[in-house]
């Protein structure tokens, strides 16, 4: 059984991040989306609601499991014997801090990091960044999924 991890904040899941997803999600049997908590930040959803959105717009892939993870990534890796960590990459800013994370993730466990190249239609978009613009009443409809949508623009009425 091919395994592979796609982590990330998931706050919420955009259309960027289930492009990466489904891509993945072609390439190995089992594709586990692992939530990193970090209780240093508050997110505007909670990590359950997160993972509830992240399943119902991954279901139609079939083989994508999502789970939260407290500590190193590696750790959730080494505990469900997988080998291979899958991310996305935008440009260029990117590169410096994932080369840094591959790097320091396969020399404490030998887990391998894939890059994808992003969409060219994703590759400026990012959750913190649909969290402004929707935040100052911008559509960003077309940026998440429908569901993500309507409980993104709820989530926001509810904190106004
Ligand atoms: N197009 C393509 N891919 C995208 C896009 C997009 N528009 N947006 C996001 N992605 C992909 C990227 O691969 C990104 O890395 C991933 O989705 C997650 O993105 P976010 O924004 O949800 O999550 P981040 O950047 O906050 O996640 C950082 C991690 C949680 C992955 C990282 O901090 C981590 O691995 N933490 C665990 C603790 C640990 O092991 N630390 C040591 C690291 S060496």
């Amino acid at each position: 059984m091919r395994r592979a991890v796609c982590p990330g904040s998931f706050d919420p899941i955009t259309n960027g991040h289930l492009d990466i997803i489904e891509r993945a999600s072609r390439l190995y049997d089992v594709v586990h989306i692992a939530v990193l908590i970090n209780k240093s930040k508050q997110g505007l959803f909670s990590v359950e609601e997160r993972i509830q959105m992240i399943e119902e717009v991954s279901a139609p892939y079939g083989n994508v499991l999502v789970e939260s993870h407290h500590g190193l990534l590696v750790d959730y890796c080494r505990d469900r014997d997988i080998p291979a960590i899958v991310k996305g990459l935008r440009a260029v800013s990117d590169f410096d801090y994932e080369l840094q994370m591959a790097q320091m993730n396969i020399g404490l466990s030998g887990v391998e990091t894939l890059f994808v190249p992003t969409s060219p239609t994703y590759s400026f978009l990012s959750s913190s960044l649909v969290k402004e613009v929707a935040a100052y009443g911008g559509d960003v409809s077309h940026l998440v999924p429908e569901l993500v949508h309507r409980r993104l623009v709820a989530r926001i009425a509810e904190r106004r």
